[in-house]
């Protein structure tokens, strides 16, 4: 099975940035860790600061991939484009956050990609992203 997990805008500073709500882990690390760990998943991975290098990544993927792990990070809370694209895929994607945005600021509760994700794991810190990847192996009906 091969799943990537694509991260958007700020990611590329886990590890440095707000570490009190985003841990101190960077992403190459803890990427490193969950490959060892679920050594029956090919997992890749991209970053991009970007709306339309994130659109162009999934549209890639239907062709590569059996499914997406997506932190579309801020872009969750205001992109049509990127909601649109998930849609427009015919793989599965599983909506991530590291941290429990029902929690914090009222822009963040809202999800436009939500709507269109198999499912949405949220506020587990790093262990979110493990937790969307393992919903592929344990719940591939769900992703049928
Ligand atoms: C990451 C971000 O960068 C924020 O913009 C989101 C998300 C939350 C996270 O928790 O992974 O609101």
């Amino acid at each position: 099975m091969k799943i990537l997990i694509i991260n958007g805008p700020n990611l590329n500073l886990l590890g440095e940035r707000e570490p009190e709500v985003y841990g101190k882990q960077t992403f190459n690390d803890y990427f490193t860790s969950l490959q060892f760990k679920l050594r029956e998943v090919e997992l890749s991975h991209f970053q991009s600061n970007h709306e339309g290098k994130i659109i162009d990544k999934l549209h890639e993927a239907r062709l590569h991939f059996d499914g997406v792990v997506l932190n579309a990070a801020a872009y969750t809370h205001t992109s049509v484009a990127i909601a649109d694209a998930v849609k427009a895929i015919n793989i599965p994607v599983v909506e991530v956050h590291i941290s429990n945005t029902s929690a914090r600021e009222n822009f963040r509760k809202h999800s436009y990609i939500a709507p269109y994700a198999s499912g949405v794991i949220t506020g587990f810190g790093m262990k979110s992203y493990e937790l969307a990847v393992l919903s592929f192996v344990e719940l591939p009906e769900k992703n049928d």
